[in-house]
């Protein structure tokens, strides 16, 4: 190349960096820049049952590491009390109400009938990111629908464990779940494997295998659903654990919802050493990223399906006080999620931030996070959380809204709930009745202001039926009855249909 073409050259590069329309250099730049996404979702994990969010008894040493290189938000909700619909929340930016997908897949079709599978058609995170450039994998538990509908489908290159299991039978080789998704997993596993340390074993090969690009490693754990099992090492150091921890007087359940009652203290060995072991899977995960030379552009986000199971007829392995209730219900413990967002050279370490969020948001923030364009038609559910994350502003949305209408084995009824600013109402829809609750000053729902507050719980309850009219919501079919035995009905159904 003679002088004069090669200066030439230069200055059409010059050029083409300095002109902002110039899609090929801004393409590149954004190239150069597009940050790795790990997102592990943990099922089932309640609001305070990791260090950083209040728990004394669980040891989570990496997830509050995790918390204290990034941001906490401490008002997170997962879109519903139960695992399926959440789930879709997260992957398609919608509301469960507008997805149809309403109740765990597999749960009770009535009162209210549900899809039992996420649509082809939704253009989930996975395929977004995937045509970006990303590699996507699935590892984990998926429960959003068959074979048809599994995370290959959905936007994933590769799917690791992921079926139409709500829960794996047992936590230690062979797993035999429904659909043999555990059993196939690469290589095989052996007697006495744990599915915790397994997922993340199969998670660093895959980010060992993809590195050098861009990629998407969807980590979402079977743990810490039931059953509620532990590697033996870690039960034995819990049960110590427990025989130290102060008497509770007998109060260890308070009776409150019938025949169903709510744990009020931590000290289950078991779901314990659990826990330990999703916090070990974070740490590993994060030791391999450094590793690999990755962790100061890969964007860590830690999040919940739904509430701590603590309210069940005979005991929930946990307990999410202050919170009311649990899984299943829509007071807060079956709703509020641990949720951590580590965004290396953006996020100020060890922040907070206190304004209500929802899972449908991670879709359009996870976009904006990479410089991607905004899909209005797909998240529209979902805002985005970068001006709470760069603190640089906040949110316009003025609610977010819940439809959970069925019954559930915590004992819940169906309902449907909205949070605007500090006050939250529940409305059963058994009979229109609601609870009108202020958050800021009662964090445990325990004043019902209802009747204190007319005007504002007409107010709310006019915006959640707007809202319900909105997304199309189904609504019970049948007159809901007002006992909890639709519920057991239904399941010793399908119990019958099982065998
Ligand atoms: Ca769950």
């Amino acid at each position: 190349m003679d002088r004069r073409r090669f200066l030439r050259g230069l200055g059409a590069g010059a050029a083409m960096l300095a002109l902002p329309g110039c899609a090929s250099a801004r393409q590149r730049r954004v190239a150069n820049k597009q940050p790795n996404f790990v997102f592990f979702l943990i099922d089932d994990l309640g609001w305070t049952d990791v260090g950083c969010f209040g728990s004394g008894f669980y040891e989570t040493p990496n997830i509050d590491r995790l918390a204290s290189q990034g941001m906490k938000f401490t008002n997170a909700y997962a879109a519903c009390p139960v695992c399926s619909p959440t789930r879709g929340s997260i992957l398609t930016g919608k509301y469960p109400a507008r997805l149809g997908i309403t109740q765990w897949i597999g749960g009770p079709n009535q009162p209210t009938e549900y899809k039992h599978f996420m649509d082809l058609e939704e253009v989930t995170i996975a395929e977004a990111m995937k045509g970006a450039g990303y590699a996507t994998a699935f590892v984990g538990k998926w429960h959003l629908g068959n074979k048809p509908y599994y995370p290959d489908k959905q936007g994933f290159d590769v799917n690791i464990g992921g079926d139409s299991s709500g829960s794996p039978p047992t936590y230690f080789y062979p797993y035999k779940t429904a659909n043999r998704a555990l059993e196939e997993m690469p290589a095989g596993g052996e007697e006495g494997e744990y599915l915790t340390d397994r997922l993340t074993s199969e998670s660093l090969k895959w980010l060992d295998a993809n590195r050098d690009k861009p990629f998407l490693l969807y980590l979402s754990h079977y743990a810490v659903h039931t059953p509620i099992q532990s590697k033996l090492a870690l039960t034995d150091k819990y049960k110590a654990k427990v025989g130290k921890l102060p008497k509770t007087d007998g109060a260890k359940f308070t009776p409150v919802y019938g025949k169903y009652r709510t744990k009020m203290v931590q000290d289950n060995a078991a779901y314990a050493g659990m826990v330990q072991s999703v916090d070990e899977s974070v740490g590993r995960v994060m030791t391999r990223l450094e590793e690999l030379g990755v962790a100061d552009n890969t964007i860590v986000i830690f999040m919940s399906d739904n509430g701590g199971l603590s309210t069940v007829p005979n005991e929930g392995p946990t307990c999410n006080l202050p919170l009311r209730a649990g899984k299943g219900w829509l007071y807060e413990g079956g709703i509020r999620e641990p949720m951590i967002i580590k965004w290396p050279g953006v996020v100020q370490a060890g922040s907070e931030c206190g304004e209500p969020v929802t899972s449908t948001d991670f879709y359009p923030t996870m976009l904006e996070m990479a410089g991607m364009r905004l899909r209005p038609e797909q998240h529209v559910d979902g805002v985005s959380l970068v001006p709470l994350l760069t603190e640089k502003g906040k949110l316009k949305r003025k609610a977010i809204y819940w439809h959970y209408p069925h019954y559930h084995g915590s004992g819940n009824r169906p309902s449907g709930a909205v949070r605007a600013g500090d006050y939250k109402l529940i409305e059963w829809y058994e009979n229109g009745a609601v609870e009108l609750y202020n958050l800021r000053d009662d964090i445990s729902e325990k004043e019902d202001l209802a009747e204190k507050m007319p005007q504002k719980a007409a107010e709310l309850k006019a915006m959640l039926a707007e809202w319900l009219k909105q997304v199309n919501a189904k609504m019970p079919a049948s007159e809901p009855r007002n006992d909890f035995e639709v519920f057991e009905e239904a399941r010793r159904e399908q119990q019958a249909n099982k065998r």
